[in-house]
C-alpha cells in the first residue's frame, strides 16, 4: 500500500546541498517532521533547529534505527563522495555511494517507505557521450569512480523500481554553486571557490582551464528541482532515477567576467590539476527536455543574476566577520 510523504530523513543533510534543502524541507513540512542526519555533529543552526541523528550510511543497522525512532516514510539521500575525493579514494566513494545506496534501497523495501529521492550527476556521462546538449538517454561510460558510482547507481534503483516496486526517483545535478556550505571534493567546486576568493582577496587561482565550459546550476533552483521532482505525480514518469537537469553552461573565464562587473579589479589565473581530465570528459552542456516534459522542470536562474546574489550574500557576511560557517 503507498504512503503519504509526512516523515522526512535527509541523510548527509550537513553538505552542500543538504544543509539548505534541510531548510526549504522545513519551512515546506514543518521543522519536526524532518529529521537531519550526517556522518558527523553540526553546529549550524539550520540542523541543529530540529531533530538530528549521526548515520554512516554504510551502517545499515544504524539507519534502521533511525528509520524506527522516527517512523520515517521518505528518506533524500545526500551522502555522496564526489568525483575529485572519489579519484583519491575509489574504495571508499565505491562504499559510500554503492553500498550506501543499497542500504537505502533495501530500508525502502524493509520499511515501506513512500519515497526515496536519490541524486545521480552529470559524472554519469564520459567522453563517448555527446558534449554538447548531451541527451538524457545516451552513452554512458564514464571515466571516473565517482561516474562509475552514479551509472551503476542509477542503473540499481530503476532496477528497484521495476522489480521490489519501490519509488525512488534521482536527478543528474550539474554543477551546483551557493553562498551557505562550501562544497566537499567535487570538480565543479572552483565555482563556489571563485567566489569567496573574489570577496576576500581579489584574486583566485583556478584548477580548470579558463575555457573549459560545464554545466551549472545555482542552489535556488537545485532545492527546487529536487522538491519538485520529489513531488511529482508517479504515473506522469517515463523515467525514474535518470533526469537531466540543466540551468547555464559556463566556463571559469564567464564567471570571471561576470565578477568583473561587480569588481574590476579582481584578477584570476589557471592552474589546471588532475581535476582538467574529470572536467573534460564530462558534457560541455545537457538537454534537459526529459524532466522539463515529465515534470515541467524550468530553471529561473542564470549567471548574472546568480553572480549578483552570490557576492551580495558572501560580501555581508564578510563584512559580519562571517565569510566561512564554521
Ligand atoms: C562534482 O564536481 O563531483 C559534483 C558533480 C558534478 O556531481 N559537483
Amino acid at each position: 500500500m503507498s504512503r503519504k510523504m509526512e516523515k522526512i530523513l535527509v541523510i548527509g543533510a550537513c553538505g552542500q546541498i543538504g544543509t539548505e534543502l534541510i531548510v526549504a524541507l522545513r519551512e515546506k513540512y514543518g521543522a519536526a517532521n524532518v529529521i537531519a542526519s550526517d556522518i558527523r555533529k553540526s553546529s549550524d543552526p539550520n540542523i541543529t533547529d530540529g531533530a538530528f541523528e549521526i548515520i554512516d550510511i554504510t551502517d545499515k543497522s544504524r539507519l534502521e534505527e533511525v528509520i524506527r525512532k522516527y517512523d520515517i516514510d521518505t528518506i533524500y539521500n545526500m551522502a555522496a563522495v564526489l568525483s575529485a575525493v572519489g579519484e583519491k579514494n575509489p574504495l571508499v566513494c565505491w562504499d559510500v555511494n554503492m553500498n550506501g545506496v543499497l542500504n537505502v534501497l533495501h530500508c525502502a523495501i524493509d520499511f515501506n517507505l513512500a519515497r526515496v529521492i536519490m541524486p545521480s550527476s552529470i559524472a554519469v556521462f564520459g567522453p563517448d557521450s555527446p558534449r554538447i546538449n548531451t541527451p538524457n538517454d545516451t552513452i554512458l561510460r564514464p571515466t571516473s569512480m565517482y561516474g562509475v558510482t552514479k551509472v551503476c547507481g542509477e542503473r540499481l534503483c530503476d532496477y528497484y523500481v521495476e522489480r521490489f516496486g519501490i519509488d525512488v526517483r534521482g536527478l543528474r545535478y550539474p554543477g551546483i554553486i551557493s553562498a551557505e556550505t562550501l562544497p566537499g571534493g567535487g570538480t565543479t567546486d572552483y565555482a563556489v571557490e571563485i567566489f569567496y576568493k573574489a570577496i576576500e582577496e581579489r584574486k583566485y587561482t583556478c584548477f580548470l582551464k579558463e575555457d573549459t565550459r560545464l554545466p551549472m546550476m545555482y542552489m535556488p533552483d537545485c532545492i527546487r528541482a529536487t522538491i519538485e521532482l520529489a513531488e511529482a505525480e508517479f504515473d506522469s514518469l517515463k523515467h525514474h532515477n535518470d533526469f537531466n537537469l540543466a540551468a547555464f553552461s559556463i566556463t571559469p573565464g564567464d564567471i570571471v567576467s561576470a565578477i568583473k562587473k561587480h569588481f574590476p579589479d579582481f584578477t584570476c589565473d589557471y592552474k589546471p590539476d588532475y581535476r582538467q581530465q574529470i572536467a573534460e570528459s564530462w558534457p560541455e552542456s545537457i538537454d534537459d527536455g526529459t524532466a522539463r516534459t515529465e515534470w515541467g522542470w524550468n530553471h529561473e536562474w542564470d549567471l548574472d543574476s546568480m553572480t549578483g546574489d552570490m557576492l551580495a550574500k558572501l560580501s555581508k557576511r564578510y563584512s559580519e566577520g562571517k565569510l566561512y560557517k564554521k
